[in-house]
Order: structure tokens, then sequence, then C-alpha cells
């Protein structure tokens, strides 16, 4: 089969092959700008709009990718070289393959490169939503104040000179600032984070940050500008070679860069917009007045049940989330995690039977062909834990309920942040911001139990609990001194 590169020159050669973009691309208006072209992005709200634009009379609504760092280089060479088409592969369980071209995005901004082009885009009356996937990291609080971090060498640069933005809050400010000088309505910021409540962090971080920059932008940001929360759901890994492989032999297409998912998919969002909005109420999205019972559930079911098996599973040498879900043991440990620990501490949400949405959570951790690596799901687990794992023992410790399982999770932490080796000796592959800081409190538990949790800004007062600190020493003292996660998950699942 001959191969063909990946781009608009060759999409009647490859029409036949795979389903490419029903839609005119040279007539889309840009009316989103999105700051953080990741995998995520494009498996998720690049996808729902691709489906969106299929439709006729919703040529407003095409996406113009952005990227803030010198890190998106990479993706923005990538995509500009196939005029930013690229390929999603959606792996069944059952072996089943969709391969779809996506065409949604039409134009990509390197900010760093281009700034006042960006800020330009922004304010372009074709721009209607600026969304985000820019990680809990881009949104610059303070961890243990959750106040907006002023001590930020790009954010002091910004606030002293306006018209030289670096982050996405100087740009989303000079932006804004353009368009009230030009008279125009602002856009909608859209959180896509996987954090809660990101549409209000969002806002009180901008506003922050806005407030010391130029006060009286801020009062028309706060009087004009929404910021709906929104939750989003879709699992995504690390794009591998084997993608790229699966594309040239069976579709014959040479894509540098195309995105793997599950069939799943979840978008629920406030419906509080400044300037119109897609719509994405034709695609399943669910448009809410308040999106937080969704995200609490979220984040304490799926999110944190992937850290329930990710660690464990680092340490004993799973490579991946399905890996993870083959092993009896494994599975079970999470499954109990989620009803034992996590659900009585959570309340109802409206519509949606707590029961069946586990059920369905196995079945998506267990997708065999999506190989989620263990090293995605630990990765950043100093953003993660406190925020996906740390709520739910906290309730059912003021509750006085069952709290083994989160702190054996919280041990195994410790033990790898601590030996950064699996059982068997192999180095584990550690991304995290604070992984230093982790490695160094963790190398003291040998004499001191606890150092691990004198962390303050990762685990609060954890330490003052008396239970907790009962359960966690006796966990750290099996996990050190029998090494041996597996049997440790099992005496916990037998007591
Ligand atoms: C994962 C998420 O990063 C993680 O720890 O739990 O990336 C997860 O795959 C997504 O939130 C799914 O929507």
């Amino acid at each position: 089969m001959e191969i063909f590169q990946l781009n608009k020159d060759h999409l009647a050669q490859i029409k036949d092959r795979i389903a490419i973009p029903n839609y005119d691309r040279k007539k889309l208006k840009a009316g989103i700008v999105h700051i953080g072209v990741g995998g995520f992005h494009r498996s998720h709200q690049a996808y729902y709009i691709h489906q969106l634009l299929e439709k006729p009379g919703t040529a407003d609504w095409g996406i113009c990718g952005m990227g803030l760092r010198e890190g998106d280089r990479r993706i923005y060479d990538v995509l500009r070289k196939q005029d930013y088409l690229y390929t999603l592969i959606t792996r069944h369980p059952d072996g089943r393959i969709d391969s779809t071209l996506i065409g949604s995005i039409i134009d990509f901004i390197l900010a760093v490169d281009t700034p006042k082009l960006a800020v330009s885009k922004m304010a372009h009356p074709d721009t209607r939503i600026v969304s985000l996937t820019i990680t809990e990291g881009g949104y610059n609080f303070h961890p243990v104040t959750g106040a907006f971090d002023f001590d930020h060498p790009d954010i002091q640069h910004e606030i002293a000179h306006p018209d030289d933005p670096k982050t996405v809050y100087g740009f989303l400010a000079a932006a804004l600032r353009q368009r009230r000088e030009n008279g125009l309505p602002p856009f909608t910021i859209l959180s896509c984070d996987n954090i809660q409540h990101n549409g209000a962090m969002a806002r009180k971080m901008l506003l922050a940050f806005t407030e010391r920059q130029d006060p009286e932008l801020a009062g028309w940001i706060a009087q004009t500008v929404h910021f709906p929360n929104t939750m989003v759901d879709r699992i995504t890994p690390v794009t591998a070679d084997r993608d790229m492989a699966y594309l040239r032999e069976e579709h014959g297409i040479a894509d540098a860069w195309p995105v793997t998912c599950e069939p799943f998919i979840q978008w629920v969002v406030e419906d509080r917009f400044s300037n119109g909005r897609p719509p994405l109420e034709q695609l399943g999205v669910q448009f809410v007045p308040d999106v937080s019972p969704y995200e609490k559930m979220k984040i304490r079911l799926l999110n944190a049940g992937h850290s329930v098996l990710g660690i464990p599973g680092a340490i004993h040498g799973h490579p991946t989330i399905n890996a993870c879900m083959e092993d009896p043991v494994f599975a079970t440990f999470m499954r109990n995690f989620m009803d034992l620990e996590a659900t009585p501490v959570l309340d109802p949400v409206e519509g949606i039977d707590l029961e069946k949405y586990k059920d369905t959570l196995e079945e998506r951790f267990a997708n065999p062909n999506i190989k989620d690596s263990v090293a995605r799901i630990c990765s950043e687990s100093s953003a993660k834990l406190p925020k996906f794992l740390l709520p739910t023992l906290q309730k059912n410790l003021a509750a006085g309920g069952p709290i083994t399982y989160a702190t054996l999770v919280l041990a195994a932490w410790c033990y790898y942040s601590d030996k950064q080796q699996d059982e068997n000796g192999a180095a584990l592959e550690i991304s995290d911001v604070m992984s230093d800081e982790l490695h160094r409190a963790a190398r003291e538990t040998a004499t001191d139990p606890a150092a691990f949790l004198r962390q303050k800004n990762l685990f609060g007062d954890l330490m003052d609990d008396n239970r907790f600190m009962d359960q966690y020493g006796l966990m750290i003292r099996q996990l050190y001194g029998q090494k041996d996660i597996r049997a440790l998950m099992q005496s916990v699942m037998d007591r």
C-alpha cells in the first residue's frame, strides 16, 4: 500500500481508507482559541467540535490551537506540517478500532515566537471562547494557601510589562484589554482541566492577577467574563510508536502524532457563556446549572481509582492500568476502595446510578487495548493525590468511616518516592515537579516513620489524627518489612 503523508493535499487519496472531515475547512472561522493542545484536548474537545462541524450551520466554531511554552513547539511543528490534521484512534475493548481524521483545529499559534499575534488572535471578533487545558501547575496557585502566587518571575515581569505577556494570565489580560478598548464583548474562559471548580479557579486567579496589573480591567472582567465550570472525561494514554505503525500499516497514512483514546467520552458544562456557545448539546454534552456533584464523583472515583491502582501497580511492576485490572488482587482492591471508602462519603448525583458508574469504570480501566501506563497515572502525584484521594480519607476520618484502603495508597506513595524502584529493582519512571522534595521527605522514613506526612503543603494536619497515624504506621512497617505490596493489599482485604 502506498503511504501518504497526512496533509490537506492528500485527502483525496486517503478518503477511501479513513473517515475524513465532511466540511470545508477553508470556510471555518476560529470561534475558539484553545491553549494547551495535548492529547487530551485532541481526543475530547477537538473531537466534539469536529463532530459539530459535520453538521450544517456550525462553521463559526473552528479551533485555533495555541501554545504558550517552549515545550509546545513539538506539537506545533507536527501539526503545522499536517495542516493541523491528525488521526484519532479509538480502541474498543473487543479489539475494534475506529480511526477518524479530525479537522476541527484550523490554525495554531506558538505564542513564545509570536506573542503579539497570539494576543490579537484572542482579541479578534471571531474568537468567542478561550478554552484551557494547562494542567494544575498552569493555574499558578500557592499549594498551601490556594492564593495566587505573585512570586513567580514571569508574573512579576507581566505585572510590570503588560505588553509583554508570558503566562496564560498575561495573555488573557492583554487580549481582554484589547477587546475592551475595541468595544468588543469578552470571550468566555472555559477551563477543561481536571481540577475541581476549574472555572472558579481560573476566575479567582485571573482577577487576582489583573487587580495588580490593571485594576480597571479587573473590574470589567469581574462584571462581564463568564468562567463556566466543567467536568471532562476521556481516558487518553500517551501516544505510542504502535499507534503510528498501525496507521501506516492499516491505512497507509503517515501521521507523526496521532491520538489514541477509549470509546467513552463525557463533558458536563455549566451553561454560562459571555459571547455565545456551540450547540454541543446536539452531541450529548450535558449543560447543567452546577457541575460540582459530577466533578466530585469523577475525581473521587475515576481519578482516585486510577491512583489506587497506579501507585501500588508501579511498585509491584505492573506496566499498565489494564495489567493491574487483570490482577484480581488489584481489581478487587480498587473496587473495594470505591465501594467501602469513596462512595459512602459522596453525595448522590442526579441522573446517575453510582453502582453502574463504577461498573463502567471497571470496564474502562480493564480495556486491554488502551494500555495506559501507570507512569502516566503516577505523574504529578503531588498535584493529584491531595485532590483525588485526601477528601475521601478526611471525610471518613471525620465520620468514623473505614480508612485502610486510602491509607495504604499513601504509605505506598511514600515507599514509591523513597525507593524509586519497583519490587524487582527496576527504576521507576517518576515525573513530578515535587519529586526531589518527595524523595527527600520519604528517605527519612527509616528513622522517622511519619517523615513523609510532615509535608504539610500536601497533607495538611493529617498527622494530628491518631486513628490515621496508627494505620499508616502499621502499613509503613509492613511495606518496608515484607517488601510485598500485593500481599499487603490482600491482607487489608482479609481483615
Ligand atoms: C488520570 C486522568 O492523570 C490521571 O491520573 O486519572 O488523566 C484520567 O485518565 C482522565 O481524567 C480521564 O478523563
